[in-house]
């Protein structure tokens, strides 16, 4: 709009525009930024000829510094006066890193657009009020339901102390997910697996039975080129610590982090072997003959996992779901047919628990995809 304020109605599209960009931005970072939420951060000031991006943040690999004194660092003086687009409500504590509510008013920003809130007590709701006490027009809540979608690994994490878990399926035609005793059977085809490659870069941690371990001798990391450094940290529910010495993820535990579940009686001489070949071990409460998932759960928590992957056999997911510990679906499915001897899925798109709602209904390649959130 030439000359004068924009109207309100452009106004809000151009909020919703960069808070968008900020939204795609702050996906770079995610499952890079430890127990902090990946956020992002843009700075957009506006001459009179249209709005212009002139600094951007996303909360660095590690989680600090976190993304807005990045973005004002890259807009310097072009902050006087500027919008700050912020995926997440600024900091207000005093952490590792001086608040980020009180660098945005130093920069002298005069606008402030913000996405979710941060359930944080050290910041919720605060951060926007030492934005407010200095003038600055502040917007709440716009696009939030998209920024807290790709953060609630951190929103679980800090209200529930357990760690985001999506449950990743692929089933046939006949709705099964592999064959018994066969190994690995290619259900979905290059563009699906290459797209759960990329969900396992995003992710913090991702888990196995070793009923799967066994059958498939699976690595579960990210081969996407370019991305394999941000394989997850691989986790095998394995009572009895059975995972084989000459497996693919023994051999590469040095590399990426292996964490065997293993009950308290596990075999000391075999905890020993694995652990000479960098496997780790986390103790887990045993309930009816199986790793009690509530408890494991809590403790990956604990130990900074705040998004895990959950990619197998048919007993872990129902065992997950059964537990109501299942917080997204993930489904592909193709036209291959499994026949004889297949292994039935746990969950079809028939019979998807209620209080899930589907979020994404596409397809990769030949095979569908669909994903269903838990609102309840
Ligand atoms: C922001 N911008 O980019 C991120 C925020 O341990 P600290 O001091 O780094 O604080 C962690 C908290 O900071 C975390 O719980 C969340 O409230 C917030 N994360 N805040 O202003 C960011 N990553
Ligand atoms: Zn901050």
């Amino acid at each position: 709009m030439a000359g004068g304020a924009p109207s309100t109605a452009s106004q809000s599209d151009t909020d919703r525009r960069f808070l968008a960009a900020a939204i795609r931005m702050s996906r770079h970072h995610l499952g890079l930024t430890g127990t902090n939420p990946s956020v992002g951060t843009l700075i957009v000031r506006d001459n009179g000829d249209g709005p212009c991006i002139v600094g951007r943040g996303v909360t660095a690999i590690g989680g600090r510094p976190h993304a807005e004194p990045q973005a004002l660092d890259e807009a310097g003086e072009l902050a006087r006066g500027a919008t700050a687009y912020v995926t997440l409500e600024p900091c207000a504590h005093h952490g590792r890193t001086p608040p980020c509510a009180e660098a945005l008013v130093t920069a002298g920003v005069t606008r402030v657009v913000g996405a979710a809130t941060d359930p944080d007590e050290r910041v919720s709701g605060r951060g926007y009020a030492i934005l407010r006490q200095a003038g600055i027009d502040v917007v709440e809540a716009v696009l939030a339901e998209q920024a807290a979608d790709l953060m609630a690994g951190y929103l679980i994490r800090s209200v529930s102390k357990r760690p985001e878990v999506t449950l990743k399926l692929a089933i046939s035609a006949d709705g099964k997910i592999g064959r018994v005793g066969e190994g690995q059977v290619a259900i979905t085809g290059a563009e699906a697996r290459a797209q759960v490659h990329a969900m396992r870069a995003e992710a913090d941690a991702i888990l196995v039975g070793i009923g799967t371990a066994l059958a498939d001798d699976p690595e579960l990391t990210c081969r996407l080129p370019g991305l394999e450094q941000r394989s997850p940290i691989r986790i095998v529910l394995d009572c009895d610590a059975r995972l084989p010495l000459a497996s693919k993820l023994v051999a590469g535990a040095t590399q990426t982090p292996v964490i065997i579940a293993a009950a308290p009686e596990a075999d000391a001489g075999r905890k020993a072997e694995l652990a000479a070949h960098g496997v780790q071990f986390m103790g887990a409460d045993i309930a009816e003959g199986r790793i009690a998932l509530p408890e494991l759960v809590e403790d990956l928590a604990g130990r900074g996992v705040s998004t895990l992957m959950v990619e197998g056999g048919a007993a872990v997911a129902e065992q997950f779901l059964h537990d109501g510990l299942v917080d997204r679906i993930a489904l592909f499915s193709s036209d291959v047919k499994i026949g004889q001897g297949g292994v039935a899925s746990p969950i079809s798109r028939e019979t998807i628990p209620a209080g899930f709602a589907l979020v994404r209904d596409g397809g990769f390649g030949d095979d569908r995809y669909a994903e269903w959130v838990r609102k309840t």
